[in-house]
């Protein structure tokens, strides 16, 4: 571990993850790394839900409050979760276990835009950051930190934290060292500055993280990579979308609306998303960028091929098969890679100013725009807006996509009514299904009702949409027709019923 921490004062300071986590009070709140199952730490929350369950088999129970940059993985989230240790998290989980806690009403989560994560914490509004968590690669010789695979909150966290806890990785490249960008001139209004950035690739902070070496109560080593994540093969539902978005890119560019070489590409994560990618890979674009939070497989392969000069995010979170392929061309990938604080990677300022392309998933869409992220059935907790909101309201053309059904077609993804809203209609400017895309652009609700029917509906739901809104029509106000006490009844029928059809 030596040559991992460079900074001799904080020998002395090195400790298994047990002592670490002793030093977590009880209660407290804690800032841990981690971005979308990237830079996690990962024997301290470990150790911690051991303690957690020793405690309360003493009869001692304890929790304590978790936030981060965005989801993280079984050893962070599921074995904190697992031990009922956590109070409140957040600002965005993708665990399985932490879902059905959150669900089952034992565990509170508060979810954020992640661009607001930072700056609500710096305004007081999170509560006092009693301890941060960090994962790095390594300590330089004047205590300042060589982040890890991504920056999140990290640079907050440990401004703010009264205590730091390291955690070193060595599993993590040394090679990695130069690829990162953190921004130290943001402030609190009103002192705030723009932020001067005019390029994606811009660099416009320094490649690590400082910390007050006063605060730091110990570091601990760890050698185990991120979850690494398996991409399934984009299937056909996937492709058919991937080939809609890239199909109407190409219209736009025509049009005389975007550049040969697009504008920056922003991509949720998933299945989709990666399909896009990958067809962007075969498609006519040169000399594309990524402005993004996670870079996945697909914006790798992107890079690699060519296709893709550079790209920002604020994590890389890959597959192990990319994996291995990002350590064996470190040197290639550095020159093109920056990752920023998450509060930089998703400013709105700069996504507005560089004109993103924002592409992301979601659960349901209702006949007018809204779209819903986060819900199932109006109540439960899928993982969370994530980063989806600070791209969509920005950007410079905000797609939203879904396959027309779920649950084997048992489940219409386009609804007379969300059974709950996270990008409202004035947020969403293209709907895609396999079905087709609809360019909502300048249309009024009861245009845009029809082209989202024509476009994106399935088959078999699309007559019962057509009946609804032509119904909804002779119902009432004109501008955006329901039948309130019917518009939630295709979700009340599928509680009821497992099932969305009549
Ligand atoms: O569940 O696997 O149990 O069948 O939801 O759906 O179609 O596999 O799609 O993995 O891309 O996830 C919106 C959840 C989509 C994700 C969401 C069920 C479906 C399946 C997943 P099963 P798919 P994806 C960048 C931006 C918010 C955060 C975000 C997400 C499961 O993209 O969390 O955008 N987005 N961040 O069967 C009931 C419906 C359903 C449904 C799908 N209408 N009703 N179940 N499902 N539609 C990243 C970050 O911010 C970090």
């Amino acid at each position: 571990l030596a040559d991992r921490v460079r900074y001799a004062d904080f020998h002395s300071r090195i400790m298994s993850a047990e002592d670490a986590a002793a030093l977590i009070p009880a209660g407290g709140n804690v800032g841990m790394s981690g971005f979308t199952g990237a830079g996690y730490p990962k024997a301290i929350p470990q150790a911690l839900a051991r303690r957690i369950e020793a405690e309360r088999a003493a009869g001692r129970p304890f929790r304590v409050s978790v936030w981060t940059g965005a989801s993280t993985a079984p050893e962070l989230d599921g074995a904190l979760a697992q031990v009922d240790g956590i109070e409140m998290r957040l600002p965005f989980q993708s665990d399985p276990v932490c879902r059905d806690k959150i669900n089952t009403g034992q565990m509170h989560f508060s979810d954020m835009h992640l661009s607001h994560v930072a700056q609500h914490a710096w305004f007081g509004f999170l509560g006092r950051l009693d301890v941060a968590v960090v994962e790095v690669l390594g300590i330089l010789p004047d205590g300042r930190l060589i982040p890890s695979t991504a920056v999140g909150n990290n640079k907050t966290w440990l401004d703010l934290a009264d205590k730091v806890i390291l955690e070193v990785n060595t599993q993590v490249p040394e090679q990695m060292d130069g690829m990162h960008d953190i921004y130290y001139g943001t402030a609190v209004p009103p002192h705030r500055k723009p932020i001067p950035m005019t390029q994606p690739h811009e660099r416009i902070g320094e490649p690590y993280l400082r910390v007050d070496p006063a605060k730091v109560v110990a570091v601990v080593a760890t050698h185990q990579g991120d979850r690494n994540t398996r991409f399934a093969a984009p299937d056909a539902v996937s492709n058919q979308i991937a080939g809609h978005i890239i199909d109407f890119l190409q219209h736009e560019v025509r049009q005389g609306r975007l550049p040969r070489d697009l504008l920056p590409l922003q991509s949720g994560v998933g299945n989709v998303a990666n399909a896009v990618l990958a067809g962007l890979l075969t498609g006519p674009f040169e000399n594309l960028t990524g402005f993004t939070e996670v870079l996945q497989d697909g914006m790798l392969e992107l890079i690699k091929s060519g296709k893709m000069v550079s790209a920002s995010a604020t994590a890389i979170s890959l597959s192990s098969a990319a994996l291995a392929d990002f350590h064996a061309n470190i040197d290639f990938y550095r020159e093109r890679i920056l990752l920023r604080p998450q509060e930089i990677s998703n400013h709105p300022e700069l996504v507005r100013r560089l004109g993103i392309i924002a592409m992301n998933a979601m659960i349901e869409a209702d006949i007018y725009g809204n779209v819903n992220s986060t819900h199932l059935m109006g109540s439960s907790m899928m993982n969370g807006i994530g980063g989806s909101g600070d791209f969509a309201r920005n950007s410079y053309l905000s797609f939203f996509v879904t396959p027309s059904v779920a649950k084997g077609g048992a489940i219409s993804c386009i609804v007379p009514m969300c059974s709950h809203v996270d990008h409202t209609e004035h947020d969403v400017q293209i709907l895609v299904t396999e079905q087709g895309l609809a360019d909502l652009r300048g249309l009024s609700p009861r245009q845009r009702a029809q082209v989202i029917i024509d476009r994106c509906a399935h088959p078999d739901f699309r007559p019962l949409l057509q009946d609804y809104f032509d119904r909804a029509q002779r119902a009432g106000g004109q501008h955006t027709p329901h039948i309130l006490g019917e518009a939630l009844s295709w979700h009340q029928r599928c509680l009821a019923t497992g099932s969305m059809r009549p």
